[in-house]
């Protein structure tokens, strides 16, 4: 059955790619998964039948058959399970790749949503200022510990996998703040990641959403 997965109406990026179904739309393209869209409103995904989806009435959202997924580590795990090119063969290099995703999102992520809540809603606030430097150094000590592991590797363990499609997927965030060209394997990193193709592809059907014309195909 066709996989059918939910992102914003429009994105508040302007289509910079960096609400969380390109990462969705990144591991199905890696995996020659054709796929669905449904677009959704601030509003609607409030309503019930998005909250029957996403208890948090966020996106992105997944469903085949008769699974419904949210959150987009598990859905990106899910798609790496069941469709060959996102995990290892071997059982402990696999091991590994989901342990790199969990980094991603639970060890590298948070500092960087610190500071999108620290700029945007908490930047009029009398201390706003004060705390930004905080938040980057706290940053900064993660992508420290990041680039001492990376080193001149092209991706965190081996071959390309699941592990670096959310690593890669969570560092663009920070692109604007600057804090990426900090550490040139970093940047070069992602980079590496922005250069394959299936980003290339997924990247380009959000921009087509959020541009305002038609996706391809
Ligand atoms: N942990 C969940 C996951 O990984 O799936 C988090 C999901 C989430 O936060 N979704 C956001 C959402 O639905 C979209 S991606 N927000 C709507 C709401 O809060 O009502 C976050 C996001 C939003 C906007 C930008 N941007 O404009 O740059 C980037 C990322």
């Amino acid at each position: 059955m066709t996989i059918v997965i939910t992102a914003f109406e429009r994105s508040p990026d302007g289509g910079k790619g960096l609400a969380r179904d390109t990462r969705v739309r990144w591991a199905l393209e890696e995996v020659g998964q054709p796929y669905e869209v449904r677009l959704v409103s601030f509003e609607a995904k409030k309503e019930a039948a998005h909250l029957r989806l996403h208890p948090f009435g966020l996106i992105p959202t997944y469903e085949e058959d008769g699974l419904a997924l949210f959150e987009s580590g598990a859905i990106v795990f899910h798609i790496a399970e069941h469709h060959a090119g996102l995990f290892p063969d071997d059982a402990d290099a696999r091991a590994r790749a989901v342990t790199w995703m969990f980094a991603a999102v639970s060890t590298v992520e948070p500092p960087i949503l610190e500071l999108v809540t620290a700029k945007f809603a908490e930047g009029d606030q009398p201390w706003a200022e004060e705390r930004l430097p905080l938040v980057k150094d706290r940053i900064r000590d993660r992508l420290t510990q990041l680039s001492a592991r990376l080193g001149d590797d092209d991706w965190l363990d081996g071959a390309f996998s699941a592990g670096d499609l959310m690593m890669v997927s969570v560092l663009l965030r920070l692109r604007a703040s600057g804090l990426l060209d900090e550490f040139e394997n970093l940047a070069a990193y992602v980079a590496r990641g922005e250069a394959r193709p299936a980003y290339k592809r997924a990247f380009a059907a959000q921009l087509a959403i959020n541009a305002g014309d038609p996706p391809p195909g």
